[in-house]
Formats: structure tokens, C-alpha cells, sequence
């Protein structure tokens, strides 16, 4: 270690020198940055080689997960924890005068995701390449990622999100693979000698896509994987008719316009404008991709295309990606010469498709006409997918013209991207056991029973290796010294920690973990919102994007509860409560908005009354991003998951929280269901109503937020309040909230499960004065929390999905 360690202090000591002519003393926290990076890509360059050439020699199969969203957050660290050098980095840097944390966040966090399903990819290639597994990320290389958030006078306000301007280090142009894709244009069918149509096209629009790859490593394995992510680029270069002025802006407005496409990335928003840029988007991706992978195929493998399957797989995350259906069946046929039959067979043996959600707003449909206009030929391709896919239906449920019309794939002249995808691939999962279920017989009910061979379940997991070893370097050192280090690489060996449950020595030194970090996110909350919170309080938290059916409003309804008998009763025997908050709101989400806004009034009114004497505590953390919950995680003591029932397809922040320590208060939804299995009902806080209760609400519809107000006074007395304006700078400032709720009906049944959110909550408090119970609730949450690493989750993708073999690296 002190070797490696002063290796790397003149390591750096040299590049500093050689690359920017500075000596340490004239060296800024960038430099020093920008020069480990350098070391560091260079300690990885061999090894990505040798993967690539160890893939391609072996001629192994590989699986390409092609996702609209990485949301991988910095490298830097994860690098150095790969190469096995993290700790000696951190000393080189001391040495050398600087902070290590101050280096880090340098990086600008790689935003390129909206939230979970972005976060999952991340966390899947970090588990594939630790695993061994040939297994690549394919997606955008967006110029702004999602939007940055500021808070202004409570007021959300997005600014743009430009994680570029410094050189990103560990991204490489690779010229020589860029690939073009086809927009708009002409297609022409003739026959051939044989009576065969052959299909071409003319006028199209062409762009160019250049991939950066970043290299993906292993955990101290030696293998290297990639991420490829796509950049828009305009084909022909500016200048070629200087003369004529006209000519040069039209192309410098071409080329603008083709920049777009990797722009931006979409927020996950209602909002209907610019539609047919995301779709472009999609249809770039997946077209970029696909042609890579076949080329590579070719490239690595000397047998015919019609096998492609049996070397390649490809996963979708979402629908986003699945123009890739259709794409690769326009390569089969027009470029191939496959037949129709052979081609199909091929397609529908290599995608298969992750659905992420029930919501029926986040399904996607796209209008024929702009499929159609955009990409003409992959239309007549959906289109006679459709057909065939219709007759098939014909002929077993001629009597049930219904259900045909509800799978169909063009239907209303709208193209329903899920029905695509379930028809195109071979597997269908969902993200959590009851998020499967609710396919099977609800959602998808139709084409499960077509296709029962089809779905499987897969429950999310996430990296255990960047969310405990890496964030959380005081728990991960307590956790080794009581089991050693196998959990590194066998993360289910954190049940050993079971046995401690009991012992008072781990327990107590568990119990100054999680202060010592519960003192350093108060000292960043200080620094960011100049607020001061007691490290003693209890730390409740509620971080991910903000939705009406995450509930957060439910949370702040308890707030105000809270405050409303500390305001009857200041006397009152409490245990200090630090609520923290971190959410984005999509951007034309108003109610999203409004609940920031009132979760900033709430602050402002509890965090400043005397009456409450920081016995309550609201902090929001703006532009929540991966590398604020890193900070936030390891220092939670309450996990908040209390989506509505049924809504959540799976959670991941509740594995994160769970990892480390945090003890879950939620509802029976998405992997709170597993993580119950795992620890039981008396390591968790249970509250609410039920999936199966929900969905008979919506069935029978006899729910009654109206007759919940006349009722409990308790939420009488919230929602008049909001509605009189006891909150809001001007009166009746929270009214929509209010009149959401009674007029609509409360669709997400805040008021139904506020009672027994706050029995819950007094159970907390009440188990929180047992403070070994405590210790041991949250012990045993990491004890089970291995069941839940990404590394199981591909595994067993591995093995039932993709038929992977690992490689191991020379
Ligand atoms: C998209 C939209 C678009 C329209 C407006 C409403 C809305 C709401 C949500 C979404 C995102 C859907 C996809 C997604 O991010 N799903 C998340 O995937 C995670 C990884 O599987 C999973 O843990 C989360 O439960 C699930 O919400």
C-alpha cells in the first residue's frame, strides 16, 4: 500500500509536469484531477484490449443492452476502486496537499437519466463486467444531460444541464466506427430475376453517428467492458460553397439540426411538444447500435447471418429502444437478403424486453403518421409485423375481435410500442415479483396467456460495490473486520453478519458509523442550505423523483400533522425528527411543482418557529443527482418507500438505503414486498393498503377522499389549511393541492393511508427509543441486503435470459 501509494504521489508529481508544466504548488484540485485521470485510463488501456480480444478470439456470445438512459454518475472513484488502488489514491492526494473529496467533485456527474431505470443500467454494467460477463451498454451521448435544478424563493427552476465543458476523460472518439443512419427519404420495391422484392431508398436524409466509448471495468478482475454512447453529427462538412452565402447558413442550420439529436435528453414529461425529436432519438440509437453489433458479429464470426442469435443478445430497457425490432429486420431483409421467415426468426430470437412500468401514462404510443414520415421503411416493417402478427390472432380468436383489437400493434392509428416489443423478443420481464404479477394478469394479461413461456421475472438489484464499499467507506470497513472481505465479491456473505446481531460490541461500533456520517451530511446540508440539523435527530428520508404516486406529499401531510400537535402540545416528549427531501419534478409537471413548493413553505415555517425548538427539522437538498445521494445514503436512518400500492414497479433507492443500515418505512410495493420476505415484518414498517386493495378501489370505484375529509379532523385540518393559505405567502397559494385531492378524487390515496402512515411513524419513534433494537433492526437490513446486489440480478439474467458464459480475462 505505501508503495503503491508513493508510486502514485510521483506518479502524479511527473504528469503534472509533463502534461501541464506545473509543479504541485501551482497545481489546482482540476489539475490534480485531470492528471489522475490520465494515470488511470492509461493502469485500464491494456485491459480493454485484452477483453475485446479475449471476447473476440473465444468467439463468446455477447449481450448488448441498448437503454435511452445511463445514469452512471462519476468514475473516478469507481475506477480506482476497480484497479484495487482507491485507498493509495486517496493518501497520494493528501500527500500531495490536496482533499480528496474536492478532487473527486470535479467530475461533473454523467446526468444521462431521469432516475431509476437510468440508474439500473448503470448499475448493471458495473455488475456484468464484475461478473466476467461479455456484456456492453449502447446509448446517447446527450450534450446536456437532465436538467439542473435550483430552488428559487421554493420554486423548482431548471437550468440547463452542460457536463462537457472541461474534456470528459473517459470517453473515446472512435472515428473509425462511426455509422449512418437514414431519415425520411423514398423507399422503392422492385422484383428480382427470382420474383423476390427487393426494397431500396432514395432522398433520405443521412446523419452521422460517432460513437464514444467509455471503458467499464471490472471489479479487480481485469476485465474491461464498454459503454458506447452515440454522438449526432452532420455528414458533410461546412465550406464546400463558400461562394454562395445562402448555401452556407441553410447547411449551418442542417447541421444544427442534426446536432439536436443527441441534444438533449427527454425528461420524463407529459408534455406532448417536440415529440418527434425523441422518437429521432430512438430511432438514432437504435439504429447505431444495431448496425455496430452486426458489424462486429461479422467481424468476430465467419458463420452466416441467420445465426446471428445464437452469439448476440439484445436487451431493452423499456420500449424506448424498441425500434431496434424493426431495424434489425430492415437489415435481415433489405442489406442481408434474408427472407422474411428466416429474418423474423432471427430477431425474435436475439431482443428481449425489460418493462419498467405500469403506468399507463409512461406507456408509449407514437402516431403512424409520424413513424411513417420520419423513417418510412421501418414503418411498412411494423406495419407487416402487425399484419402477420394479426392473422395469427385470426385464427385461434376469431370469436374474441376484442381482445385482437387490444393487441393489436397498430390500432387507432397509433403504434403501441410495448405490444412491439413483447411480440419481437423472446423474453418479456418485469422489474419486481408483484410488478410481474400485475403484467401477467392485468397489463399484459392477454399476451401472457399467449405467450406464458414468454415472462419472467427479474428483481432490480444495484451495485453493492459503489452503493456500501464505495460511498459508505466507514460501514464497509466495520462490515469486513466483523466477517472479513468475501462480501466484496460474494455480497450474499453480508448474512454472516447476522450473527452480531446481538452483539453489543458490533452494534455499539455500528451506532458511530452511522453517526460519523450523519455529522458529515449535516456539515454538507449546512454548507448548501445553511441550515443546522442535530446528527442525534432521527434522519428520515425521502430521495427520488418527484411523483404523485411516490407520495411525497403523503410525508409532508405527516409533516404538517407533526407540527400541528407540537403547536397544540409544545411540551410534547419527542424524539428530534430531520426530515430530508431530494426530487426532481419533470418539467411540466405543475402538481410535481406544487408539492416542492410546499415542501419548501413547510420548512420555512417549521425550521424557523421557536415554538418547535428543533424538534423538527425539513431540509430539501436541490438538484438531487447521483452524487448527492451517494452523500445522503449512508447517513439515513429511515428509508422512505411509501409509494401507492401497485404503482412502483420495483424501487432501487430502497436496496441503497437498505445496504446501508437505513430501516425501510413503506408500503407492500415493488421489492419492499422482497425485502420484507428477507428481513420480516419486525426489521421493517409496514403500513397501507394493498396492491390487490388498490386495484379493487379503481375497479369498484366506492373510494371516497370526500368522505375521508368530513371524517378525520386531523386531515381536515391539513388540507383547510393549505386551502386557507396558512402555508402559502398569499392565501389560498396551496389550493389546486387541496381541490386535486377532493375533486379528483385523491387518485393516489394519500388520505386513505394517512392514518395508518402515522401508526407507522409512532412505531418508529417508538423503536428508535430501544436504541439496541435499533442497532440490530438496522444490522440485519445489511445483513440481507446482498439478496439485492445487481450482481445476483445478472446472474440470473446470465444464465435464463442470455445464456452467457463468463470470460475470464488473461
Ligand atoms: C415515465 C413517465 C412518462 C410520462 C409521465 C409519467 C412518467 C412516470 C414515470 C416514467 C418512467 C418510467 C420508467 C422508469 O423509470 N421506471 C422505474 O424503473 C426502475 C428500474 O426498473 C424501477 O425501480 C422503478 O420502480 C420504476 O419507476
Amino acid at each position: 500500500m505505501k508503495l503503491r501509494k508513493k508510486k502514485l504521489v510521483n506518479r502524479i508529481s511527473q504528469e503534472l509536469a509533463h502534461q501541464k508544466g506545473l509543479t504541485i504548488e501551482g497545481a489546482s484540485s482540476r489539475d490534480i484531477y485531470e492528471v489522475l485521470a490520465s494515470i488511470i485510463n492509461e493502469s485500464m488501456e491494456d485491459n480493454w484490449k485484452a477483453t475485446q480480444e479475449g471476447y473476440a478470439y473465444g468467439k463468446y456470445k455477447q449481450v448488448y443492452y441498448l437503454s435511452m438512459e445511463f445514469l452512471i454518475g462519476r468514475l473516478m472513484e469507481s475506477n480506482l476502486l476497480n484497479l484495487g488502488l482507491l485507498d493509495e489514491a486517496k493518501e497520494a492526494i493528501r500527500e500531495l496537499g490536496f482533499n480528496e473529496e474536492e478532487v473527486f467533485s470535479q467530475e461533473h456527474d454523467a446526468g444521462l437519466g431521469n432516475g431509476g431505470l437510468g440508474r439500473l443500467a448503470a448499475c448493471f454494467l458495473d455488475s456484468l463486467a464484475s461478473l466476467q460477463y461479455p456484456g456492453h451498454g449502447y446509448g446517447i451521448r446527450y450534450r446536456y444531460g437532465l436538467f439542473e435544478q435550483r430552488i428559487i424563493h421554493g420554486n423548482q427552476v431548471e437550468l440547463p444541464d452542460y457536463w462537457l465543458t472541461y474534456p470528459y476523460p473517459w470517453e473515446y472518439r472512435k472515428e473509425e466506427d462511426a455509422v449512418v443512419i437514414h431519415f425520411e427519404g423514398n423507399v422503392h420495391i422492385h422484383e428480382d430475376q427470382d420474383g423476390n422484392l427487393i426494397f431500396s431508398y432514395d432522398q433520405t436524409n443521412k446523419v452521422k453517428a460517432i460513437p464514444y466509448d467509455i471503458p467499464i471495468s471490472g471489479y479487480q478482475n481485469g476485465t474491461v467492458n464498454t459503454l458506447r454512447l452515440w454522438s449526432a453529427e452532420a455528414i458533410d462538412n461546412i465550406g464546400g460553397s463558400l461562394e454562395e452565402n445562402t448555401t452556407y447558413y441553410k447547411e449551418l442550420a442542417h447541421q444544427h439540426t442534426i446536432e439536436q439529436i443527441s441534444g438533449f435528453l427527454y425528461p420524463d414529461d407529459s408534455s406532448e411538444e417536440g415529440k418527434s425529436l425523441r422518437l429521432k432519438q430512438q430511432y438514432f440509437l437504435v439504429s447505431a447500435s444495431i448496425q455496430s453489433i452486426v458489424q462486429q458479429y461479422k467481424q468476430t464470426h465467419k458463420i452466416s447471418i441467420d445465426r446471428l442469435h445464437e452469439k448476440v443478445s439484445i436487451q431493452i430497457n423499456d420500449t424506448h429502444p424498441s425500434l431496434g425490432i424493426p431495424e434489425l429486420m430492415r437489415i435481415l431483409l433489405d442489406e442481408e437478403g434474408l427472407s422474411w421467415d428466416n429474418a423474423w426468426k432471427v430477431t425474435t430470437n436475439t431482443f428481449a424486453y425489460t418493462n419498467h412500468t405500469t403506468l399507463s401514462e409512461a406507456l408509449e404510443k407514437w402516431p403512424v403518421a409520424t413513424i411513417k414520415q420520419l423513417m418510412p421503411r421501418i414503418y411498412m416493417i411494423i406495419e407487416e409485423i402487425n399484419e402477420r402478427f394479426c392473422q395469427e390472432l385470426w385464427l385461434d380468436y376469431k370469436h374474441l375481435r376484442n381482445q385482437i383489437a387490444d393487441m393489436a400493434i397498430i390500432a387507432h392509428d397509433t403504434v403501441h410500442m410495448a405490444h412491439l416489443a413483447i411480440v419481437g423478443s423472446y423474453r418479456v420481464n418485469g422489474v419486481a415479483r408483484i410488478h410481474t404479477e400485475i403484467l401477467k394478469t392485468q397489463e399484459m394479461k392477454y399476451f401472457y396467456q399467449r405467450f406464458p413461456d414468454k415472462f419472467t421475472n427479474k428483481t432490480n438489484g444495484i451495485t453493492h460495490r459503489r452503493w456500501l464499499l464505495q460511498v459508505n467507506p466507514e460501514l464497509s470497513t466495520l462490515v469486513t473486520d466483523v466477517i472479513g472481505s468475501q462480501w466484496i465479491k460474494r455480497p450474499k456473505k453480508l448474512i454472516s453478519l447476522l450473527k452480531y446481531a446481538e452483539d453489543s460490541s458490533v452494534l455499539e461500533k455500528l451506532k458511530e458509523v452511522k453517526l460519523t456520517n450523519k455529522q458529515k451530511l449535516a456539515s454538507v446540508i449546512q454548507q448548501r442550505t445553511g441550515i443546522m440539523v442535530d446528527p442525534h435527530s432521527i434522519f428520515d428520508v425521502h430521495i427520488k423523483r418527484l411523483h404523485e404516486y411516490k407520495r411525497q406529499l403523503l410525508n409532508v401531510f405527516h409533516i404538517i400533522y407533526l407540527y400541528n400537535e407540537l403547536k397544540d402540545n409544545p411540551q410534547q416528549d419527542v424524539i428530534p425528527r430531520t426530515f430530508i427531501f431530494a426530487a426532481k419534478a419533470a418539467p411540466s409537471y405543475y402538481m410535481a411543482k406544487e408539492v416542492i413548493k410546499l415542501i419548501h413553505t413547510v420548512a420555512s415555517i417549521v425550521n424557523h418557529d421557536p415554538d418547535i425548538k428543533g424538534k423538527l427539522k425539513v431540509i430539501f437538498l436541490e438538484n438531487y443527482q447521483v452524487s448527492l445521494a451517494e452523500q445522503i445514503i449512508p447517513a439515513a436512518d429511515i428509508s422512505q418507500q411509501i409509494s401507492t400500492a401497485s404503482k412502483e414497479a420495483s424501487g432501487t433507492g430502497n436496496m441503497k438505503l437498505m445496504m446501508n443500515g437505513a430501516i425501510t418505512l413503506g408500503t407492500l410495493d415493488g421489492a419492499n414486498i422482497e425485502i420484507r420476505d428477507v428481513v420480516g415484518n419486525d426489521n421493517m414498517f409496514i403500513f397501507g393498503l394493498t396492491a390487490e386493495e388498490v386495484i379493487e378501489y379503481y375497479r369498484n370505484g366506492s373510494y371516497s377522499a370526500r368522505a375521508l375529509y368530513d371524517q378525520d379532523e386531523r386531515i381536515r385540518r391539513i388540507l383547510d389549511q393549505l386551502n386557507d393559505g396558512d402555508f402559502g405567502i398569499h392565501q389560498m397559494e396551496f389550493k389546486d393541492i387541496y381541490y386535486h385531492i377532493l375533486s379528483h378524487n385523491d387518485p393516489y390515496f394519500v388520505l386513505q393511508d394517512f392514518e395508518p402512515y402515522l401508526e407507522a411513524h409512532e412505531l418508529v419513534e417508538r423503536a428508535y427509543r430501544n436504541k439496541n433494537k435499533w442497532l440490530s433492526m438496522s444490522l440485519t437490513n445489511i445483513a440481507h441486503s446482498g439478496k439485492f446486489s445487481s450482481d445476483q440480478t445478472i446472474q440470473s439474467y446470465a444464465t435464463d435470459i442470455w445464456k452467457l458464459k463468463q470470460v475470464p480475462i488473461k
